[in-house]
């Protein structure tokens, strides 16, 4: 009767079990905030005949919550995790009681918003508006891996007032996903009031307007929502919007249509009362005595999967070839995609793909390019979510957008275990005449605050091409930053590129490229050429000067750092903030292994005007004669 999909007939002992379910749910709710004396009742009341429908009726396999072709149900009103934990634990995903005493409890994967540790949870939200991009990605996914799942998305009316809902909206509308049902519980009220005062929005106008099909129904109604639910899976035509007429807090007279019970637990006496009202024994006491034993669920993995990727055949620039890293990464691309004909490979762009050196793969796998439009906030949230699918994902925009117009869905990727690979490209000065606002200065930076991205920053097209073949077969979120400019090659002092051949790039090393004791240059990527330059000048006037090639400023080799941390004085460079990128690497580095080597940073101190990149650069002592200069007169 249950999980069979919304191909199954409806009966009356299923809608029976399913109004049960609803109003065991509605009480769950209830006793998990009173026991925590926090989260939220109303939203969970209001979702909870989406929610019992959903998890019982959707195909799922309750003992082995990441079978790989279950249906997927994303949560994007995070704050209502009491109705879809209980929703879950009804439909045999988990103990009810274990959810229900340990809601919001320190160290317990049952979060205060849904959290993807939990069996039948897919994508941890909360910041609201994000998970109808996530949807978007799972279908794309059951698009690309053919394994055909269908993609429940449940989310909020307030939230309609995102924009990253709307370029969702089109996304999905333009792609023509039949597989992607939306269920809006449209309850008309949020944190501030009514929804019509808060913030005006056209539910179903604004679906319709951008293709989707809309079907109204009464979201309490289990036989009206499971007949909704069904049309809108087996419409294969495109999206489908179930607009489901709620009310919040539903079931407890005292709390339906009031905002008050947006956020927060009842007290004792209302909970003995709403309890009554639902007919339902009180659960309290049960709760609190469970609340200090063990929690029984065990948490599911957040990390997505490595995929098995064949790396392909490096190539190798030679010292006369130059080209800009991002030329070298579109080469890679193409090479990783015809490498996997197999492999579901997509790439995302935002209106960029000649800029971001994506045409090639276009062209050639056109089914795994996904043009998002000016749409970074969704196609980066699309990409996270399109990651954790089994198919390689990869999204490449400017540094600005890539990375710091997407800061909160990027970390919101994070959070999820994502295994998006990011390729910035236009980072730093080096976008040149573009200006300030276009520079992105912070590609470490950011990155840093978020605890499990790994940043590539490589300095040639060589070290690009192995660094965009390294990252495909890693684990997790990756970002490979480079800059704009054509580059020379890197070599050692015999003239032979320092990173081709064979050469292979492993996360984390740094590689010395000149050898000296005067002083240590620790360099990354687009002004490493100019580092060399340097110290090979430096060479001539007398002093000898290692230079070290930084690739993964988050990640410091040690033993490399020993070594130039003997060095009398160590200068760091780079085509970034001086504040917080392998400068504040280094500095923290030396303070954490109590090394008292003088830093010198030379890099951005600031923004920076438009102009030819080699002058700005040069403004920035990151050309050859500005870092002499520098070395010269700290050592000198
Ligand atoms: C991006 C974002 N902004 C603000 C919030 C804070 N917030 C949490 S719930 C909420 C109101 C949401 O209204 P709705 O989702 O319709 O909630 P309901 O009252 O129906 O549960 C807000 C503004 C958030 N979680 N995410």
């Amino acid at each position: 009767m249950f999980h069979l999909g919304f191909d199954a007939p409806m009966t009356p002992e299923l809608a029976e079990e399913l109004r049960y379910r609803a109003r065991q749910l509605r009480g769950a709710s209830l006793t998990a905030t009173t026991t925590a004396a926090s989260g939220h009742p109303g939203g969970s009341m209001s979702s909870a005949e989406i929610y019992t429908v959903l998890f019982s009726c959707a195909r799922l396999r309750p003992a082995e919550p990441r079978w790989h072709a279950r249906d997927r149900v994303v949560i994007s009103h995070g704050h209502t995790s009491p109705g879809a934990y209980a929703a879950l634990a009804l439909a045999g995903f988990f103990p009810l009681p274990d959810f229900v005493a340990h809601f919001r409890q320190t160290g317990s994967p049952y979060e205060g918003h849904v959290e993807r540790a939990v069996p039948g949870i897919e994508w941890s939200s909360g910041n609201l508006g994000q998970g109808l991009s996530a949807g978007v990605g799972m279908a794309l996914g059951a698009r690309m891996t053919g394994l055909g799942w269908h993609t429940y998305v449940v989310m909020s009316d307030g939230e309609q007032h995102k924009g990253q809902v709307a370029e969702a909206r089109r996304l999905a509308a333009k792609e023509g996903l039949g597989d992607l049902t939306a269920i809006v519980d449209f309850n008309g009220i949020q944190i501030s009031g009514h929804t019509r005062d808060v913030m005006p929005v056209n539910v179903v106008g604004d679906f319709a307007a951008d293709g989707w099909r809309v079907i109204e129904v009464n979201g309490h109604d289990v036989e009206a929502l499971h007949a909704a639910i069904s049309d809108a899976t087996f419409d294969d035509v495109g999206p489908v919007a179930v607009v489901a007429h709620t009310i919040i807090g539903k079931g407890v007279s005292f709390m339906e249509d009031d905002a008050e019970y947006h956020g927060r637990g009842l007290t004792a006496e209302e909970y003995v009362r709403a309890m009554a009202e639902l007919s339902l024994e009180p659960r309290l006491d049960d709760a609190k005595d469970r609340r200090s034993e063990p929690i029984l669920l065990e948490a599911l993995p957040h990390q997505t999967p490595a995929v098995a990727v064949n790396s392909g055949e490096a190539r190798t620039y030679g010292a006369d070839d130059k080209t800009d890293n991002r030329s070298a990464w579109g080469n890679a691309l193409a090479d990783l995609a015809s490498a996997n004909p197999r492999l579901p490979v997509a790439v995302l762009d935002c209106d960029l793909a000649v800029s971001v050196k994506t045409e090639g793969f276009a062209k050639a796998r056109p089914d795994g390019f996904v043009q998002c439009g000016v749409g970074e906030h969704n196609a980066c949230t699309v990409g996270g979510a399109l990651s954790t699918c089994g198919v390689l994902t990869f999204w490449s925009d400017f540094g600005v957008f890539g990375c710091d117009e997407t800061y909160n869905q990027q970390r919101l990727n994070d959070i999820n275990g994502a295994a998006l690979k990011l390729a910035l490209t236009h980072c730093g000065v080096d976008v040149g005449e573009d200006g300030k606002t276009h520079q992105c200065l912070d590609y470490v930076g950011a990155f840093r605050e978020l605890f499990g991205w790994k940043v590539i920053v490589p300095a040639d097209p060589n070290q690009t091409d192995r660094a965009v073949r390294a990252a495909a077969v890693m684990q997790g979120c990756v970002a490979i930053a480079m800059g704009r400019s054509k580059l020379d090659v890197v070599t050692g002092r015999d003239g032979v590129p320092a990173f081709g051949g064979d050469y292979s790039f492993e996360y984390g090393r740094i590689d010395w490229v000149r050898e000296g004791s005067s002083a240590a240059i620790l360099a990354m990527g687009t002004p490493v050429g100019a580092a060399v330059a340097a110290a090979d000048a430096l060479e001539e006037s007398g002093f000898d000067v290692a230079v070290g090639v930084v690739a993964c400023p988050l990640d410091l080799d040690d033993s490399a750092m020993k070594k130039a941390a003997r060095r009398p004085v160590l200068f760091t460079v780079e085509d970034h903030s001086i504040r917080t990128g392998l400068a504040a690497s280094v500095g923290e580095w030396l303070a954490l292994n109590g090394v008292a080597t003088r830093l010198e940073r030379i890099g951005v101190p600031g923004y920076q005007s438009s102009g030819a990149a080699r002058d700005l650069l040069a403004a920035c002592d990151l050309d050859a004669d500005g870092i002499v200069q520098r070395v010269m007169s700290a050592i000198g």
